[in-house]
């Protein structure tokens, strides 16, 4: 998460720029924060995009702290919240084994509890006395991911263990907050938050590799003025 981008990084950009799931405009976010770009990871919708998308999130995992030497990891088990953790969670999962050779188990929830067949909101590997590691694709405010943490804490012997995301939109929950979002979420759940970008990479890509039409620099440097924390 330093000033140097990583090639990783750089591939992971531009194939979001190309793909359509990062754009400059004017977005409402969950929040209610109006933002000058939205990462619409739901947009990686090929087979090609998937795989990419999965191969960056593995770097990323595998170059942080998540990862304390070259073939292990701190984690038994992946968790995708549904719904759109879920696609994500499983090309991770595969691409840490295609490219690193780690194979863990990887879960997921329903959002409605199945009263038929096998019943439940957790389908896949057992997380019951396993550490975990949730998956999922930006983190603004952090709500969505404290509340698949409180998920996890109820499951028996469960220890979430780190949070990996594609994007780190680095921005402060309220104007008086020293620190992100993901600091703060890293400091009070008290994981590491792993990003395959932040917002300080990103605009610095943009801006030196031309990626900024007319008005977006100044509106995404406006946006990191009022909100961000680098
Ligand atoms: P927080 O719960 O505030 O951290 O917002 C994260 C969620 O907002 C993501 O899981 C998305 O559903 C959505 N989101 C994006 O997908 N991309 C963005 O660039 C910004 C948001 C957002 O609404 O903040």
């Amino acid at each position: 998460g330093g000033d140097e981008i990583e090639n990783f990084q750089r591939e992971f950009i531009n194939f979001s720029l190309e793909m359509g799931v990062l754009k400059f405009g004017t977005f409402t976010l969950k929040s209610g924060r109006e933002s000058p770009y939205f990462f619409n990871a739901g947009l990686f919708s090929t087979g090609a995009a998937l795989f990419k998308l999965g191969k960056a999130y593995a770097a990323s995992i595998m170059s942080s702290p998540l990862s304390p030497s070259p073939s292990t990891v701190t984690f038994d088990v992946i968790f995708g919240p549904a719904y759109k953790g879920i696609s994500l969670g499983a090309v991770v999962a595969s691409a840490l084994y295609a490219d690193f050779g780690v194979d863990v188990g990887f879960a997921y929830n329903r959002k409605e509890a199945k009263d038929h067949g096998e019943g439940g909101v957790l389908v896949g590997a057992t997380m019951e006395g396993k550490k975990v590691l949730v998956v999922d694709d930006v983190i603004s405010a952090g709500t969505a991911i404290r509340e698949s943490h409180a998920m996890l804490t109820k499951i028996k012997g469960c220890e979430p263990v780190g949070v990996s995301i594609a994007l780190d939109r680095a921005e402060k929950r309220s104007l008086d907050d020293p620190v992100s979002a993901v600091q703060a979420v890293a400091r009070d759940l008290d994981i590491p938050v792993v990003s395959i970008v932040a917002l300080k990479q990103l605009f610095k890509f943009c801006k030196t590799e031309g990626k900024f039409e007319d008005g977006v620099l100044e509106a995404v440097s406006k946006y990191r003025e009022a909100y961000g924390v680098d």
